[in-house]
């Protein structure tokens, strides 16, 4: 397509509850949205970052900058793009995959609607609906983690992901595992540990977890090698998982038996693809990670989730898990566990222009 300009906004949404992790607590989600002007209409496409670079490196901030700085001038500056030179054109400039992942992915959605072809088709997918996995926060203490699991277990979710930290790691998934029984269930550490922690991590063998997903830091490939030789339950990892390269050497040195992909963290739903396709090849199981997604990248996730090697159930839950009211008009929703895969060109939404506007807090066109 060719490209005449891309519209960046930093959206604030209010979220229906404070979201907790190891690493912080979220009360209104700070999002980029980005429209990709072209000869062939628009594309949408949104940066996951968060407000304060606490889940990785990126932050909204410092995603805007290199955007609207380095990013956005270099697609201008070639007369046309495909989506897939997308990454080769901004491989010059060293990280910022979640910038450049919103930016591929409004490309890929610009193209994918002027050819009247859907993402799933686009990417690969096998399935019209995929299970909705959600993710619940820490709470105020385990009875609150039960209440909360079980609203979600009453709406019909199909798996359950808990948050841990150190001191509230053994205890509240004992309190999840005595009230539900044998629910799929997994927990996300999101890096609060170190391999001093082993013990206490063994500990969790006992609750027959289908994973427990980044217990160390990003960088700890060999730590989590040697700490998935001690326990039972398998280890996952998201935020070391940075790149297909990063997950091809995390299966060689047997850092991961199950990878959790997320598009805006490796750079881009193309780039998760072959992620998909590395670790199929190597018998690995992934699943859908999310970013509190709006209804652009939670279209996309769907998509990308219906693929074959995705064979657990993702944290694609529905737009309402956090938004009481999205920036598209027919947010993605539950039935039956699960979620349809859009099929509409594109990422197969339409934006909710009033929404869009109202959660608009800054906004600026970079043009050819
Ligand atoms: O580690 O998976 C994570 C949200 C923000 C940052 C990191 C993570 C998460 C989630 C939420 O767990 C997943 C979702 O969007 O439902
Ligand atoms: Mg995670």
């Amino acid at each position: 397509v060719r490209l005449s300009a891309v519209e960046l906004r930093v959206l604030h949404l209010p979220l229906v509850s404070p979201f907790t992790t190891s690493f912080g607590t979220e009360d209104v989600r700070e999002v980029i949205v980005v429209r990709a002007l072209t000869d062939g209409g628009d594309g949408w496409g949104e940066v996951v970052t968060q407000h304060a670079p606490l889940y990785s490196s990126e932050y909204t901030h410092g995603a805007w900058d290199v955007l609207r700085r380095w990013l956005i001038p270099a697609l201008l500056e070639r007369p046309a793009v495909s989506a897939e030179e997308v990454a080769v054109v901004l491989s010059p400039f060293v990280g910022h995959r979640m910038a450049k992942a919103g930016l591929e992915t409004a490309v890929l959605d610009a193209a994918l609607r002027a050819e009247g072809r859907s993402f799933a088709a686009h990417l690969g997918a096998v399935r019209d609906r995929v299970p909705s996995g959600v993710s619940v926060g820490i709470q105020r203490d385990p009875a609150a983690l039960v209440d909360a699991v079980g609203g979600y277990l009453d709406e019909g979710y199909a798996r359950i992901k808990i948050k841990i930290k150190p001191g509230r790691d053994v205890g509240d998934t004992a309190a999840v595992r005595d009230a539900f029984g044998t629910i799929p269930l997994q927990v996300d550490a999101n890096s609060a540990y170190t391999l001093a922690d082993a013990e206490l991590l063994a500990d969790l063998d006992r609750f027959d977890l289908l994973l427990i997903e980044q217990p160390l830091q990003e960088d700890d490939l060999v730590d989590h090698a040697t700490l998935a030789r001690r326990l039972r339950t398998p280890v996952c990892l998201d935020e070391s998982i940075v790149s297909a390269k990063a997950a091809a050497d995390a299966i060689a040195l047997r850092a991961a038996s199950v990878v959790n992909i997320k598009a805006g963290r490796v750079g881009g739903y193309l780039e998760a693809v072959a992620i998909h396709d590395l670790c199929r090849a190597a018998g690995l199981p992934v699943w859908c990670g999310g970013m509190l997604e709006t209804g652009i990248g939670r279209a996309a996730n769907a998509a990308l989730a219906a693929l074959p090697g995705f064979t657990l159930p993702g944290d694609v839950s529905a737009s309402s898990r956090f938004y009481a009211r999205d920036i598209v008009t027919e947010p993605i929703a539950l039935k039956d566990g699960h979620v349809r895969v859009p099929t509409g060109p594109g990422l197969g939404i339409e934006i909710d222009h009033e929404a869009l506007e109202q959660f608009t807090v800054q906004r600026e066109t970079i043009a050819r």
